[in-house]
């Protein structure tokens, strides 16, 4: 038996089909060698359960994910430029002894199994149940270092199909897009969705206006960051009008993007809701109504609701906000060996606490207003976590205090500022002035991974505090 993550459409696959399944950059392959060279992987990869994938914007990805996929091995796909201290964290959390796919930048002392594209095997190997894990996805928390989520293969494929009937996916389709291969959207959404649809997909390798003007999809998919960078080039988007769906997702969407899109390319730009830890829950549909600031409906199988501080159920009246709850069959299964953190957000009955304030109007369209914790910083699409920032920052020897805020961004929806106090016995170095700030910001760089970097440092005498110690953070970003 094949794969069910990957059918039917790779079932149908007629070996001599040589037309490009995915493209990523100038390289390209057809499903059946896709199949055929992950199958010839999956077999080299003997008796481990967990593979890590340095997961660049490179073929070798996609063939080192599905090879982990047919195998019934766990992936953990990790960011390309991530430094020493985000690789060890999730290597050792994860467990992962061994790469698969492109060479690792900076292997952390584990061996590497090459991917070969040109290899073929016609084995069947025998599906992975739907409750087994497929992935494990690092992502950031308020607090503390990233957490493994354990998305199961049917939790995938649950997710990918409610996205499908939404916006009327299917083979005759081909997806754009230029997202990083190590996130739910361009990972899952991008190229798994498209393999199990069967629509073929081009990857731009960067998320350009200018790559996804001349790559002609009909579907393409984006941040808004990547969509305000699209409608600031008019004659771009207006490649664009031929395509039948924009989608965008991963963080608001400005509504001035919404329009302008709309002027430029002729699309009202679907917009769709999700976490890592819950995949895609709510997306406007193909045949339905588009409105700017708003996410859509639930995807079949999904149930929402919103509740006050006391767990109590409000109204769907458009007006009244709430924490967001959601359940379906697409949500994770729990962060990874955390069982006191999965408790807090699994919470019973199936439900998943979003951490996300929203309203629900009569129709069940949903309007994201915010998220409840300022410590969680969504920039030009990625999700980091103020506590993981300031906690590499802490261990630079010229840093005393420090707190990480994200602030109003008219690129990247947010941007990371850190607010530094130099400790004092870091007298003999020079803590002010343009190299210092880059010096900081370097070192976020190097340890983590680029985008979790601060785009703007603050050297500043102290910190505002309550009574408690607490740094009063609503105080930090009123000055923005
Ligand atoms: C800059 N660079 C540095 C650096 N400063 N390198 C080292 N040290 C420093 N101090 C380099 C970078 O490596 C990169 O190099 C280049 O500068 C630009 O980096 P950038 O400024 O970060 O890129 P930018 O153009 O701002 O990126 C915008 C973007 C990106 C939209 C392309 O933010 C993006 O890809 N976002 C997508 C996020 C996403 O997919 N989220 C989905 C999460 S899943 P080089 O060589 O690379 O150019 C999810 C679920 C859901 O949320 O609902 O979807
Ligand atoms: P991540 O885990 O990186 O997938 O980030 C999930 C978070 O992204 C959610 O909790 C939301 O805060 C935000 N998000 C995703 N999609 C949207 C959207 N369409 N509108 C507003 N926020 C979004």
């Amino acid at each position: 038996m094949l794969l069910p993550l990957l059918t039917p459409a790779a079932v149908a696959a007629a070996p001599d089909d040589t037309t490009p399944a995915v493209t990523v950059g100038d390289q390209h392959i057809s499903r059946a060698d896709l199949v055929g060279a992950a199958t010839a992987t999956a077999e080299r990869l003997g008796a481990v359960d967990r593979v890590a994938v340095e997961a660049d914007a490179s073929l070798h990805t996609v063939v080192a994910v599905v090879a982990a996929l047919i195998a019934g091995v766990v992936v953990i796909p990790i960011p390309p430029d991530s430094g020493p201290a985000e690789r060890d964290h999730v290597l050792n959390d994860s467990g992962a002894r061994l790469w698969v796919g492109s060479a690792p930048a900076d292997a952390r002392g584990r061996p590497h199994l090459p991917v070969r594209l040109y290899a073929r095997s016609f084995h069947r190997h025998p599906a992975p149940g739907a409750e087994s894990p497929a992935m494990l996805m690092y992502t950031s928390g308020t607090t503390g270092r990233p957490k493994g989520v354990v998305l199961s293969h049917g939790a995938l494929a649950a997710g990918i199909d409610a996205l499908a009937q939404a916006w009327a996916w299917t083979e005759s389709d081909t997806l754009v897009h230029g997202l990083p291969l190590f996130h739910v959207h361009g990972l899952i959404l991008g190229v798994l969705g498209p393999l199990r649809i069967g629509s073929p997909v081009v990857h731009t390798v960067r998320p350009t206006p200018e790559k996804y003007a001349a790559a002609g999809g009909s579907i393409y998919f984006g941040v808004p960051t990547v969509w305000s960078r699209v409608a600031a080039e008019p004659a771009h988007a207006a490649a664009l009008r031929s395509a039948r769906l924009l989608v965008s997702g991963s963080a608001p969407l400005p509504t001035q993007v919404f329009e302008s899109l709309r002027e430029l390319t002729g699309h009202e730009v679907v917009e769709r809701y999700g976490m890592t830890e819950t995949l895609i829950t709510v997306s406007a549909r193909a045949d339905g109504v588009r409105r700017a600031g708003w996410v859509g409906t639930p995807l079949a199988g999904v149930s929402t609701k919103i509740c006050d501080e006391h767990g109590t159920d409000l109204p769907h009246d458009g007006e009244s906000i709430g924490q967001l709850f959601v359940r379906g069959p697409m949500l994770g299964s729990g962060y990874y060996h955390q069982p006191e953190a999965t408790a807090q957000s699994w919470c019973g009955d199936g439900w998943f606490a979003t951490g996300d304030v929203a309203a629900i109007d009569a129709d069940a369209s949903h309007r994201i207003v915010g998220r409840m914790s300022t410590d969680l910083i969504k920039t030009g699409g990625f999700r980091v976590g103020a506590g993981e920032v300031e906690s590499v920052l802490r261990d630079h020897d010229s840093v005393g205090e420090v707190a990480v805020v994200g602030v109003p961004d008219p690129d990247l929806g947010q941007r990371i500022v850190a607010f530094v106090v130099p400790a004092p016995e870091s007298q003999d170095v020079v803590t002010s002035g343009p190299e210092y700030a880059q010096s900081l910001i370097d070192h976020v760089a190097q340890q983590l991974s680029v985008h979790k970097r601060p785009r703007e440092v603050r050297v500043v005498d102290d910190l505002p505090r309550n009574a408690m110690g607490k740094v009063r953070k609503n105080v930090l970003l009123d000055q923005f």
